[in-house]
């Protein structure tokens, strides 16, 4: 989404260069500060030591990661690793967190992250995860709420580019994956311009309810079209999902001109129940594929990475009824299904109109038999057949439609640089307000679900130009908040988020803050080289592998000297912070290993792997300011030349232990506040 709507608006569509020279001449008056100033600001203020009142998850786009903000300040409250290394957590860094980033095309430490989405039950958010896709190496993650951490990674074989995801049934049965660059399926060498013959997409449905246990139930085969964005029904249209798609044409080079053609494409309708009967009836065929499953074990703290084969494959042409074509203007990109589950929105980015088609109709249509033929099996259903109602002149380039739950829809204006609202069943545009500039995704809590908490609106800009002071060739990315709870949009909030936000989720403060993880359990830790003591602290050696295990607790380390390590050897720093109190996490690092420090988390163990090359001693470190004698973290190691006769030795120093006798109890004023508060 980066670099073709930039086209669009350089190019194809010079109104949006004035569009946006136009908005940035305003004056400030006009871009939503002014008379409104000060109501805004009330509205917007969380004073010292106050909570927000929502938890927003902002997709990081292109750095692969989950930024957690509070709504409505703004507030970046955490930056949390999914499919990119992190060393601010070490995570893809250390051992026990690497696996998770494993792929079937080996170590990746990194992806494209686009759409967050929250777990669901009965169709309303529920707080227990909340899941992401990669687009460039297809996987999907879970994410838990109570722990903000990535706890599970699956790849999807069988396609590329996998963008219509992560989205879940309204149980979270099943979430979603969908091609958006057709390949060979299976992928072989095979010339580019045999597109049409050899390129597929496909539909992935991932059952997602339990944790750990995440895996394909199956994938249903469809033309080489891109599949762009999805999203299930609920209530009378639970049971299906639907999926946009661009690219009717096949095309496979300049897409820009060539998959622009066609007046209409489809919103594909997928009948998943229909899909699950066909697979227990045998009606699909084993496809290969090689695909990993991540899983992070709460217990051990270590991920482990399993390799599995084949898949699921339905081809619609043997499983009558399980997918449909609406035909839908002009390559539409969003698809958003009202929260009574009878609307369903296109964002059709080239349209002119916002095209809704009804559920009801379209079921109407089917007893029909409305069809305009079939593509490869699936039917094509008549526009008119399956049309609810075009909002008419909403503007430029409607991009994704979220809902307040009052019976108003809010579209992104992509090329217009708008929010429009407008209203379900009559399709009259309410109101717009211009945001800044060119909207890609729009949020609103809640606003893909049954039950919107339609209170506030977060624009998730694709251009910042002169939003904030300027940082060099690269500006931070521009969000804004936005006040719906009136008749009128209120711009409220300029906020800048890191990454580049494609979707967002977000929920009520209270579904999930008293479920807050304060510390991991010692007792339950079972970890191989944790230590539940000083005491159990140790080294031994392996042949060339010494491993070390290490306690970490204010303010030292135990062992903290260590001897007998050669040239040649590899160390594992088995690090685990014993400590059993909210918020007092231990760093560790080493003078010269190539590799992020660890940083551990209360009653967790994370190991540091170390290849010393040269003779010395190395000093190693806690880099987190844990305590008044932060400073003192810290300890030697002494590194001899390979064939040494220097003995194999780990003390706890008597200086350390007198340290721990006598001042333990040392905290920093805010530490023993975090530590006793709550
Ligand atoms: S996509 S706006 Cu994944 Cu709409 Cu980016
Ligand atoms: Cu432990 Cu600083």
């Amino acid at each position: 989404m980066r670099t073709t709507p930039r086209r669009l608006i350089l190019g194809a569509v010079s109104l949006a260069a004035v569009g946006g020279l136009a908005f940035a001449c305003r004056t400030t008056d006009t871009k939503g500060g002014g008379a409104l100033a000060g109501d805004a600001a009330s509205k917007v203020y969380v004073s010292p030591g106050k909570h927000d009142e929502f938890y927003a998850f902002l997709s990081g786009g292109y750095n692969g990661q989950i930024g957690v903000y509070g709504l409505p300040s703004g507030r970046l409250l955490k930056f949390a690793s999914v499919f990119s290394q992190n060393p601010e957590t070490g995570y893809g860094y250390n051992e026990e967190t690497k696996p998770m980033l494993q792929t079937s095309y080996g170590f990746i430490p990194w992806d494209d992250l686009h759409h967050p989405e929250l777990s669901q039950t009965d169709g309303v958010p529920d707080g227990r995860w909340l899941f992401a896709n990669g687009v460039n190496t297809p996987r999907v993650a879970r994410f838990d709420l109570a722990t903000m951490e990535t706890t599970e990674i699956l790849e999807i074989p069988n396609t590329a580019g996998q963008h219509a995801s992560a989205f879940t049934t309204p149980d979270t049965k099943y979430i979603v994956a969908a091609t958006r660059f057709s390949v060979p399926t299976p992928n072989a060498d095979v010339a580019i311009d045999s597109y049409k013959q050899n390129f597929k997409g496909t539909l992935t449905f991932i059952s997602a309810n339990e944790p750990g246990k995440m895996d394909i139930a199956f994938q249903i085969l469809m033309p080489g079209y891109n599949f762009d964005l999805g999203h299930s029904g609920k209530g009378p249209s639970d049971g299906w999902f639907f999926f946009s798609s661009y690219n009717s044409e096949q095309a496979y080079t300049k897409l820009e001109i060539n998959a622009s053609q066609n007046d209409k494409d489809y919103v594909v309708a997928v009948n998943y129940r229909q899909a699950e009967q066909c697979v227990a009836q045998g009606k699909a065929r084993t496809a290969p594929g090689v695909y990993l499953h991540n899983h992070m074990d709460e217990k051990s703290h270590q991920a482990r990475s399993e390799r599995k084969t084949g898949t699921r494959m339905l081809a619609p042409a043997d499983c009558a009824g399980v997918a449909y074509l609406l035909p839908t203007p002009k390559s539409p990109h969003g698809v958003d299904v009202d929260p009574t589950g009878e609307y369903i929105v296109a964002g059709g980015k080239l349209a002119t109109v916002i095209p809704v088609h009804s559920f009801s109709k379209m079921q109407q249509a089917i007893a029909n038999k409305q069809f305009d033929g079939d593509v490869q099996g699936i039917p094509v259903l008549k526009y008119d057949a399956t049309l609810a109602g075009e909002v008419q002149k909403p503007g430029l380039g409607p991009l994704h439609t979220e809902f307040d739950g009052k019976g108003n829809a809010y579209t992104s204006m992509f090329i217009s640089s708008e929010i429009v609202k407008w209203k379900l069943g009559t399709w009259e545009v309410l109101d717009r307000i211009p945001v800044y500039y060119t909207v890609g995704h729009l949020m609103i809590p809640g606003g893909d679900s049954k039950q919107p908490w339609g209170k506030y609106l977060v624009s998730m800009n694709k251009i910042t130009k002169d939003r904030y002071l300027p940082t060099g060739p690269e500006l931070s990315q521009s969000a804004q908040l936005i006040d719906i709870s009136g008749e009128k949009m209120k711009m409220l909030l300029d906020f800048p988020t890191i990454g580049e936000p494609h979707y967002a989720q977000a929920l009520p403060a209270e579904l999930i803050k008293d479920k807050q993880v304060k510390f991991y359990r010692l007792s339950e830790n079972t970890h191989p080289g944790a230590v539940k003591a000083e005491a159990e602290g140790g080294i031994t050696r392996n042949g060339k592998t010494v491993s070390i295990k290490m306690a970490a607790i204010r303010s030292h380390f135990a062992p903290d000297n260590i001897e007998g390590v050669q040239v040649g050897d590899t160390v594992l720093f088995h690090v685990t912070n014993i400590e059993q109190d909210w918020d007092i996490v231990h760093g560790f690092a080493v003078l010269g290993a190539e590799n992020s420090e660890l940083i551990i988390s209360p009653g967790a163990t994370r190991t540091l792997k170390w290849t010393p090359k040269t003779t010395g001693v190395y000093p190693f470190y806690c880099t987190d300011f844990c305590s008044a004698l932060h400073q003192e973290m810290s300890g030697y190691i002494r590194v001899s030349p390979a064939g040494s006769n220097v003995p194999l030795k780990a003390n706890t120093s008597p200086k350390a232990a007198s340290q721990m006798a006598r001042l333990n109890d040392i905290r920093t004023p805010a530490q023993t506040a975090g530590a006793g508060g709550q």
